[in-house]
């Protein structure tokens, strides 16, 4: 331990640190320097309660021993092989056993490094598939304001929140937008999904009679938006947006990089909300964060039109050098392994009312406007400080740190996601210590 304690850099910088104010952050820093089950611990040797999963990824919890163990002998065995007309066993084991926790009809993946790589490498199967399929008028992508789909060129452009699009020019052309559905006025302090808002997926008609339905491709949305602050459909929103796509032929894309693998308490969001999409996204809890990799799972239908032509061909001219990498692979199936022993992928589903009851408990608090909740998702967002927009939630990121709480947050929401391994003593715990936090001073 106090090897690790000695590891704090005293430069800070030559890292640009991502999605993070460094200035700051580099004056006083905030550093993990291990971490086991629920818990990290800081370089200064405290112990802090991982209420966010890291960002949504470690699932199964932090260094657990069946993924450590696939992935150090993994190391020493395959390291890498090509990616490209040349493959390796494993690659092959975990798409088949992706496959059968999918929901029915998801019957090929495509491997990634991460939710964006996800989101570009589906948004171009969409696009090529309208093309092999005779209709390649269909070229324009939906997204919806508000949506985080990565930060790459595609994603940046069908995903609606500001900051990230602002600038960086005109993005990719030919995209529009539905409305967000969150609605403080007519849903705060729902529990589970609100029951106001299914008829903002009639937006989507209106997008489709402005550009006519041949010009469209696919739409693509989260079925739960995360980033933005946890989001949650209104009930019957996805059935009715499934309705609309195929009554006009457009493929619908749900992002679940942060909904897979158990969060909501089924394995995917399509599961939970029984609305079949035609292409998944994921990344993130598909290998417990620990090694980067994303999966992208496709119907049959799609993958089919793309299997003609001379068969010495490349059919999709679309991959990366790092797409089914070995160690990545062993890791996921190790993660697969250790959620499947433990119940994990519907684990959310035993805890979901014990963890709404705790969070809604927080209602009293000052500056509360909202709580929300689904699975093991929860958010509460909080009144702005006058002209001072994302400093009362990031006061309660910093104060929970020092309190040894983990949280996350966004503008002035605080979003939480814990691990599936917690348990009710900890949910206690964890509102215990956030319920501090908002009754002091923020
Ligand atoms: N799609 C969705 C729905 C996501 O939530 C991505 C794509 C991009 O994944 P990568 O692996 O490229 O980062 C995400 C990522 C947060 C938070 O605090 C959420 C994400 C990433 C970091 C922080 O809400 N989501």
């Amino acid at each position: 331990m106090s090897d690790r304690m000695n590891a704090t850099p005293n430069d800070m910088r030559a890292f640009w640190m991502p999605f993070t104010a460094n200035r700051q952050f580099k004056k006083e820093p905030r550093l993990f320097v291990a971490s086991q089950d629920m818990h990290y611990t800081t370089h200064d040797g405290r112990t802090v309660l991982d209420g966010t999963a890291g960002l949504w990824c470690v699932n199964a919890g932090h260094c657990r021993p069946k993924i450590t163990e696939a992935i150090r002998q993994q190391a020493g065995e395959l390291d890498y092989a090509p990616a490209f007309q040349l493959g390796h066993p494993k690659a092959f084991e975990l798409a088949n056993r992706l496959i059968d926790i999918a929901p029915e009809g998801m019957e090929h993946v495509l491997y990634t490094n991460s939710g964006s790589e996800s989101v570009e490498t589906a948004l171009k199967v969409a696009l090529a598939y309208q093309r092999v399929k005779g209709q390649g008028s269909r070229t324009r992508l939906i997204g919806r304001e508000r949506g985080y789909h990565g930060v790459n060129f595609g994603g940046i452009s069908v995903g609606g929140i500001v900051a990230n699009r602002k600038m960086f020019g005109t993005l990719l052309t030919g995209v529009d937008h539905m409305p967000h559905t969150h609605n403080l006025s007519k849903n705060a302090f729902s529990r589970g999904l609100p029951e106001h808002g299914a008829d903002l997926a009639s937006e989507l008609e209106r997008i489709v009679t402005l550009h006519d339905a041949s010009t469209i491709a696919a739409v693509i949305v989260e079925p739960v938006a995360g980033s933005t602050g946890v989001l949650l459909p209104p009930k019957g929103y996805l059935q009715k947006l499934r309705e609309i796509c195929t009554k006009h032929g457009i493929l619908l894309i749900f992002d679940e990089v942060i909904t897979g693998f158990g969060r909501l308490g089924t394995p995917f969001a399509a599961q939970y909300f029984d609305v079949k999409p035609d292409i998944i996204t994921t990344a993130k809890g598909l290998t417990n964060g620990v090694i980067p990799m994303g999966a992208v799972f496709v119907t049959a239908e799609i993958h089919d039109a793309f299997m003609n032509g001379p068969e010495h061909m490349i059919e999709f001219f679309h991959g990366y050098t790092y797409s089914g990498n070995p160690i990545a692979c062993a890791a996921a199936l190790g993660t697969l392994d250790t959620y499947k022993e433990e119940g994990l992928l519907t684990r959310a589903s035993e805890l979901a009312s014990y963890w709404e009851d705790a969070l809604h408990s927080l209602k009293d608090c000052p500056h509360v406007i909202d709580i929300r909740n689904v699975g093991l998702i929860g958010a509460i967002e909080l009144e702005p400080i006058a002209g001072e927009p994302t400093k009362r939630a990031f006061s309660a990121f910093l104060k929970a740190y020092e309190k040894g709480l983990l949280i996350r947050t966004t503008g002035d929401i605080i979003a939480l996601s814990p691990p599936l391994i917690i348990t009710k003593a900890q949910i206690d715990e964890l509102f215990t210590k956030l319920r501090d936090v908002l009754m002091h001073n923020i």
